[in-house]
């Protein structure tokens, strides 16, 4: 038999090759079919058919690549650069993610107990996890968040769903709001974390800033621990921010990407998010597990909207199911099985609490040891806000020229904005960024 005739055999997986081959050979004269060497997608002498691609840039914050813009212009990938960088005081307060006084990264002893308590149950499966993910999972991420007594659980207006941690939750909360809301455009804070606008954007949604926004649109908010100023609301100005956005019908959906580690309390910095569901309005909640329980590379995190009914919410979710499933079909079961455990177990929780008040305690003294690090050294200028700032950042106020010369000449790595991770500074290397900062704002750069 030819390899073009399958037809005329009688099995019917030839007969479907048969049918496929004719499907590609349509209009296709014969010779072009035997010369496979002259088609641009084989392994023959032609170019690649990406050939024309540009390199893209890499991620501001993940990929560390800060593009400076000043008299000379040049890019590079600060994690390639931090860890080609030889020296013995580089510092790299990049992206937001916990360390220890001895710069090490930290899995959190619940956690590890989360995970020997799954591990030593032979019962476990790896099967698929609903597209909804871990039931338990999501009841107890909305009790975490809303508040164990929230009328709007008990009253079953509220759906959660798992998603791949906060950035996650956003785009699946973006598309949902996207295919389903009156409105497309989301109002974003200036400034906030760079990934944002690319998530709202990709998942249909139009992003502005919020100079003015029209009646019913979605407006972004940072519910704890703004990233990248540090700068959150007091709640008297919450509440203003909630009576006004309530009078112009925006729907607000808050990114909790840093419970408990703005104050050191679970309850307190979900605050804002609570005077918003307290009215019985709705809004939806992207959680995040990242930073809280350090499960970072996990990507667990929760996305939950609270509707005025019961019957609302269920067609709600009914409704994020379609977005979730040709998306990424369901999610991860192990994360979200380490984060069931350990808020189920009271024992457990009160001590994920102390841990997590241990990491908040560390940045706020490494806050106060900057500040008086710099005033020691006589530092012009007003650095009060280092210790007002909340949360795992300093916005410095460095400008991209100040960052570019700490970065060659102090190896100190940070985003060219200007943001410092208080996170990944130690008693140790304060003082080390301390002389760097005085050195470039004496410098008149
Ligand atoms: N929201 C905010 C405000 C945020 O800072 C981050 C992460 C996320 C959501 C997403 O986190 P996830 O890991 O998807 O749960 N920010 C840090 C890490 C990153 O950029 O991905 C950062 O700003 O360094």
């Amino acid at each position: 038999m030819k390899t073009n005739d399958f037809s005329s055999s009688t099995s019917p997986s030839d007969r479907r090759i048969g049918a496929l081959f004719r499907h590609l050979t349509a209009g296709t004269d014969a010779d072009r079919v035997s010369s496979v060497f002259a088609s641009p997608t084989s392994g023959g002498a032609g170019g690649s058919v990406f050939a024309h691609l540009v390199q893209a840039p890499e991620d501001a914050i993940l990929g560390y690549l800060p593009t400076f813009s000043f008299s000379f212009s040049f890019s590079f990938d600060v994690t390639v650069a931090y860890n080609k960088d030889p020296s013995p005081i580089k510092l790299n307060l990049g992206v937001g993610a916990y360390r220890t006084e001895e710069g090490k990264p930290l899995v959190l002893n619940v956690v590890r107990k989360a995970e020997q308590q799954l591990v030593s149950d032979r019962s476990r499966i790896k099967e698929y996890l609903p597209i909804v993910g871990l039931g338990e999972f999501n009841k107890l991420s909305a009790k975490l968040i809303l508040g164990a007594d929230s009328p709007a659980i008990r009253e079953n207006r509220v759906t959660t769903v798992e998603c791949l941690s906060g950035t996650g939750s956003l785009r699946v909360g973006g598309e949902f709001l996207a295919r389903h809301y009156h409105q497309k455009t989301i109002y974003i804070p200036q400034p906030t974390w760079g990934n944002h606008p690319k998530i709202f954007t990709l998942a249909g949604l139009f992003t502005r800033r919020p100079w003015c926004c029209p009646q019913g649109s979605i407006v972004l908010l940072h519910a704890c621990a703004h990233n990248p100023t540090g700068v959150d609301p007091t709640l008297e100005q919450w509440e203003q921010i909630r009576k006004l956005m309530r009078s112009k019908g925006l729907m607000p959906f808050f990114d909790s990407a840093y419970q408990g580690f703005a104050s050191g309390s679970l309850d307190t910095d979900a605050k804002p998010i609570r005077m918003f569901v307290a009215d019985g309005g709705e809004c939806l909640v992207a959680q995040s597990y990242a930073k809280n329980m350090g499960l970072y590379g996990e990507r667990v995190g929760a996305l939950s909207i609270v509707c005025k009914a019961a019957d609302v919410a269920g067609r709600v979710e009914s409704q994020l199911k379609l977005v979730i499933r040709p998306m990424y079909s369901n999610p991860p079961i192990h994360g979200a099985s380490i984060v069931a455990v350990i808020l189920r177990d009271r024992n457990l929780f009160n001590e994920w609490t102390l841990e997590l008040k241990g990491m908040a305690d560390r940045i706020i003294s490494m806050r106060k040891q900057l500040f008086e690090a710099l005033r020691a050294r006589g530092t012009p200028g007003d650095w009060t806000h280092i210790i007002k700032q909340i949360g795992m950042f300093t916005f410095t106020g460095l400008n991209p020229a100040q960052v570019s010369y700490m970065t060659k000449e102090y190896h100190i790595y940070m985003t060219s904005d200007g943001r410092i991770s208080m996170a990944g500074l130690s008693s140790k290397t304060v003082p080390h960024l301390a002389d760097a900062i005085h050195a470039v704002v004496t410098k008149a750069l």
